[in-house]
C-alpha cells in the first residue's frame, strides 16, 4: 500500500547477533539530529546518537532517546477511524479517501473552494515530502482559508524578510564562531537549542566556549533562564519592552557612533528610522525597560564597537504583539553597526536553493472577516474561530488539520474548540486524536517518522552546513497506516484536482528528487552512497545585497507599516493602563522533556515535579499578594480563567508570571472516546484572539495580562 521509499528501506550491518541499526534522522525538532537505532528481530531495543554523523548529532535528547515510545503507544491511530455519532469506528483508508473526497467536493460545487481550509502544525516541516504536498493540497483546492503556525511563532521573522528584503523566507543565520558578541532576546537556547529557522549543530555549547574565551553574551529576558545564568549580562526586561530597547540602542549609536557609514548609505530609509530613534526620549524607552539610561547607553556603546557581534530576537518577543517592531529593529541595529551579511554578523546563507529567489515574497492581503493581513498567504490562526462562524461567501465549512494542536498552540482555545465543532467536516491527519481533533469527523493516522524513508531537504538552505540525508525506516509502518502525502494525493485527485497536475505520478521521492536536483545534490538513490549524511561543501554568504527582491534593490530599513506601529507604540503609556487591575503579565517556558503540545503521554511523563499546572512569580509579588508556595490559585485575563499552584521563585522578574505551554490538553482513546491523559492546564485559555500584533496576526501568547487570586 505505501507506495514510498520504503523498498530502499536499508539497515547497515549488526552489532551483535541479530542486532540492527538503522541509520536515521530524528523528526521531532529542527535539529534533525542524526539517530541509530538498535532492533532486534524486527523489534525495537534502543536509540542513540549516530555518531558518525558529519554534522547534526551533538544535540542529541531525551525526546530522540525516546522517539519511539510515540511509535509504540497504546493510543496511538492505527487506522482512520469514522464518527459515528459521539463514536468513532475504523474504516480502511479507501473508504475514508472516498468519503472525504465527495464530502469535500460537494462543500466546493455548493460553496466555492474558500469554504475548505487547512491548518498546518509545527510537525510539518519535518518531512520535506509532507510539507510539499500539503501546500500543493490547498494550492490546487483554491482556497484562502489557509493556516500554518507561524502566526503562533516565527511570522515576525516571515514579515521582516518580507518587507525588509522581498522574501518571506529570507531567514539571516548566526555566523557563529565569528562572533565576538551575542544578544539574544527572548531565547533560551539551552533547553530549545539553536534552530530558529534554521540550525547550528551544537550552536549553544559552541556560544559558551566563546564566552569561555572572552565572548560576551547579553540575554534579555524576564525569567533568568537556564541560558541567563550562563550569560555575561541577563536583562531581566518586562515582556513586550524589547523594542524599546533596540530603539534606545539604535538613537545612542547614532548619536554618538561608530556607525557604518556606507552600510547605512546603500540602504533605503534610515534617515526616517535615525529621526525616530533620535526623536525618542531616552529616559522613557529605558523607563520601558526597566533599565537605567545607562545600562541602556553602555550596552550600545560595547555593541557598536565590538569587532562582531549579532543581535537576534527569537520565540519570546515573536509570540507577542510587539514581535514585528523587535524583529525589525534588531535587524536595524544590526544594519546600522554592518553586521548584516558579514563575518561573524547574521548572514544570508550562498546556496543554490536561494530562498529570495525560489520563495519570493506572496504580498499580504486582508482577510475575509477581519481584514488582517495574510503572511505567506496564510491568515492567522487567531482569526480561524471568525471564518469558521461568520456567514457569507467564504465562510469556512470544512477544515483538515495536519500535524497540529491549534486549540492548545493558539489563542482562546475554548473558543477555537467551539468553532470547530461547528464544521460540516473536520478531518485530522496525526498519530493521535487530541484536543484539536475531538470533534474530528475523520482521523486518518500517519507514519511515525521512524517509520519513514526520506531526504531532508530543509537544511540545503538553512542549516548552518549544506547537509542532505536519507533518513531511513526502522520499521515499517503498521498495516493500516499510509504515508500522509499520499492520503492528499489520493483525495485530490478524487475530487478532480490532482496535485502536481503535470506529473504522471506524483511521489514523495520524485518531488524530492526535483528539488535535491535544483540544490545540485546527489538524487535520493545516490545518497545510499552516504547513510550518515553528506555535508555539500562549506557555507559562503556576502551576497545578499545582489540577491534582493525590494522595489529599488536595497534593504528597505523603515517600511512604512513598521514605522507606523513604532509610531503608536511610541504614543502609548509607559505603564500599562489595566497594571492595577491585572498586575501579571504572563510569559512561556519550555521544558526539553516536551515538545509543544505533545509528549506529553511519553517523556512528559519523566518529569518530577507537575509543570503543567504551575504558575511562577516573584517573591516580592506573592508577598504583596498573599500568595504561598503550593497555593492553589485563580488566574483570570480578560478571556478566560484556568486554576494553578503557586511556585516562588527569584528567577521571575516581578511582575512577569510563567506558566508553561503545552499541558492541559487531552489524550483521547477514539474508539472508546475516553481522555487518557489531561495532564495540567492550558495557559493559552487566557489569551485573547484579539489583541494581538496586527503585522504578523500573533496573539499575546507572551505578554497576556493577568490577575492571580487565591482558590
Ligand atoms: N503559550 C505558548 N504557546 C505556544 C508557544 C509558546 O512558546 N508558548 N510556542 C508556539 C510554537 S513555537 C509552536 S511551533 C506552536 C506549535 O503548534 P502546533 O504545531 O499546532 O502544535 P504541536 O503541539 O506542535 O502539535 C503537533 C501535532 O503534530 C503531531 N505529529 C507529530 N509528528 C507528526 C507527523 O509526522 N505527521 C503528522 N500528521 N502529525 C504529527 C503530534 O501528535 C501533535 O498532535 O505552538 C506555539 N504555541
Ligand atoms: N525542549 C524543547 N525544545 C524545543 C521546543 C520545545 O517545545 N521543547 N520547541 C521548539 C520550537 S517549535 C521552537 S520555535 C524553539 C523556540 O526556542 P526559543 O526561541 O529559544 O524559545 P523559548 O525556549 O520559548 O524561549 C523564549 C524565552 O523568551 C522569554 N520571553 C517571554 N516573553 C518575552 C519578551 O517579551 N521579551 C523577551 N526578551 N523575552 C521573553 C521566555 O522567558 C523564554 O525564556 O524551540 C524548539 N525547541
Ligand atoms: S528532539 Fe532532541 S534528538 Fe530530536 S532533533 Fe531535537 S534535539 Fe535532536
Ligand atoms: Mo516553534
Amino acid at each position: 500500500m505505501n507506495e514510498n521509499l520504503q523498498e530502499l528501506r536499508r539497515s547497515t550491518g549488526g552489532t551483535g547477533a541479530g542486532v540492527h541499526k538503522t541509520i536515521t534522522v530524528c523528526a521531532i525538532c529542527t535539529m534533525r539530529c542524526g539517530l541509530e537505532v538498535h532492533t532486534r528481530d524486527g523489534r525495537f531495543e534502543r536509540i542513540v546518537p549516530d555518531r558518525e554523523n558529519p554534522f547534526t548529532w551533538r544535540d542529541f535528547c531525551i525526546k530522540g532517546a525516546t522517539a519511539n515510545q510515540a511509535r509504540e503507544h497504546p493510543n496511538r491511530l492505527l487506522t482512520p477511524m469514522r464518527r459515528v455519532g459521539e463514536r468513532y469506528v475504523p474504516a480502511t483508508y479507501e473508504e475514508a479517501v472516498e468519503d472525504i473526497s465527495a464530502r469535500v467536493a460537494g462543500i466546493i460545487d455548493q460553496h466555492g473552494p474558500d469554504a475548505v481550509g487547512g491548518y498546518f502544525g509545527n510537525p510539518i516541516c519535518f518531512s520535506s515530502a509532507n510539507l510539499a504536498f500539503a501546500e500543493e493540497f490547498l494550492k490546487r483546492l483554491g482556497t484562502r482559508n489557509k493556516y500554518f503556525f507561524g502566526s503562533v511563532d516565527e511570522n515576525a521573522r516571515h514579515v521582516a524578510g518580507r518587507e525588509m528584503y522581498g522574501g518571506d523566507y529570507c531567514f539571516l543565520q548566526i555566523d557563529l564562531d565569528r562572533c565576538e558578541f551575542y544578544m539574544l532576546i527572548g531565547a533560551n537556547p539551552a533547553v530549545s537549542t539553536m534552530s530558529w529557522c534554521g540550525m547550528t549543530p551544537d550552536g549553544w555549547r559552541r556560544v559558551l566556549k566563546r564566552v569561555e574565551a572572552g565572548a560576551e553574551l547579553v540575554i534579555v529576558d524576564p525569567r533568568r533562564t537556564e541560558s541567563a545564568a550562563k550569560a555575561t549580562q541577563h536583562l531581566a526586561c518586562p515582556p513586550e519592552s524589547d523594542w524599546a530597547l533596540l530603539l534606545g540602542m539604535i538613537q545612542v549609536i547614532f548619536r554618538e557612533g561608530p556607525y557604518h557609514a556606507q552600510d547605512c548609505a546603500d540602504a533605503t530609509g534610515l534617515d526616517q528610522v535615525r529621526e525616530v530613534a533620535l526623536g525618542a526620549d531616552l529616559g522613557e524607552l529605558a523607563a520601558r525597560c526597566d533599565l537605567s539610561v545607562d545600562a541602556v547607553e553602555s550596552l550600545a556603546r560595547r555593541f557598536a564597537r565590538a569587532r562582531t557581534a549579532v543581535c537576534v530576537p527569537r520565540t519570546g518577543p515573536a509570540i507577542g504583539r510587539n514581535g514585528t517592531l523587535t524583529e525589525w529593529l534588531s535587524h536595524v541595529l544590526n544594519l546600522i553597526t554592518g553586521r548584516i551579511d558579514r563575518p561573524g554578523g547574521v548572514v544570508f546563507y550562498d546556496s543554490p536553493m536561494n530562498m529570495l529567489k525560489v520563495r519570493p515574497a506572496v504580498p499580504p492581503e486582508p482577510s475575509r472577516v477581519r481584514g488582517l493581513p495574510t503572511v505567506c498567504g496564510y491568515r492567522s490562526l487567531a482569526e480561524l474561530p471568525d471564518e469558521i462562524e461568520t456567514p457569507g461567501p467564504g465562510q469556512l465549512k470544512a477544515m483538515f488539520i495536519i500535524a497540529g494542536n491549534p486549540v492548545g498552540a493558539g489563542a482562546d482555545g475554548r473558543r477555537l474548540d467551539a468553532a470547530l465543532a461547528k464544521l460540516d467536516l473536520l478531518v485530522s491527519v496525526d498519530m493521535f486524536q487530541r484536543e484539536s481533533h475531538r470533534h474530528a469527523h475523520w482521523l486518518i493516522p500517519t507514519t511515525h517518522f521512524l517509520e519513514r524513508t526520506e531526504v531532508t531537504v530543509y537544511l540545503l538552505p538553512n542549516g548552518e552546513k549544506p547537509f542532505v540525508q536519507k533518513a531511513v525506516a526502522a520499521f515499517d509502518p503498521p498495516p493500516g497506516v499510509t504515508e500522509e502525502w499520499q492520503f492528499l494525493r489520493d483525495v485530490a485527485k478524487r475530487i478532480g484536482r490532482p496535485l502536481y497536475p503535470k506529473m504522471e505520478n506524483p511521489t514523495a521521492a520524485a518531488i524530492i528528487d526535483r528539488a535535491l536536483q535544483a540544490s545540485g545534490a546527489p538524487s535520493s538513490a545516490e545518497l545510499d552512497a552516504w547513510p550518515h549524511g553528506l555535508v555539500l561543501g562549506e557555507r559562503s554568504f556576502g551576497r545578499l545585497r545582489d540577491c534582493l527582491n525590494t522595489p529599488d534593490g536595497r534593504i528597505q530599513a523603515c517600511p512604512p507599516i513598521f514605522l507606523a506601529q513604532l509610531r503608536e507604540r511610541l504614543a502609548e503609556p509607559v505603564v500599562r493602563p489595566d497594571a492595577a487591575e491585572r498586575p501579571y503579565q504572563i510569559i512561556s517556558r519550555r521544558r526539553l522533556q516536551m515538545m509543544n503540545t505533545w509528549l506529553a503521554e511519553t517523556t512528559g511523563q519523566t518529569m518530577r515535579d507537575k509543570p503543567g499546572d504551575l504558575i511562577e512569580i516573584h517573591p516580592a509579588d506573592a508577598a504583596r499578594d498573599g500568595l504561598l508556595d503550593g497555593m492553589r490559585v485563580r488566574v483570570r485575563s480578560a478571556t478566560g480563567e484556568v486554576e494553578a499552584v503557586v511556585r516562588v521563585s527569584p528567577a521571575i522578574r516581578s511582575g512577569s508570571a510563567v506558566m508553561e505551554q503545552g499541558w492541559g490538553m487531552a489524550l483521547y482513546d477514539a474508539a472508546s472516546g475516553a481522555v487518557v491523559s489531561r495532564e495540567g492546564v492550558s495557559r493559552n485559555y487566557l489569551v485573547s484572539g484579539e489583541d494581538l500584533d496586527e503585522i504578523t496576526g500573533v496573539p499575546r501568547l507572551n505578554g497576556t495580562p493577568v490577575a492571580i487570586v487565591r482558590a
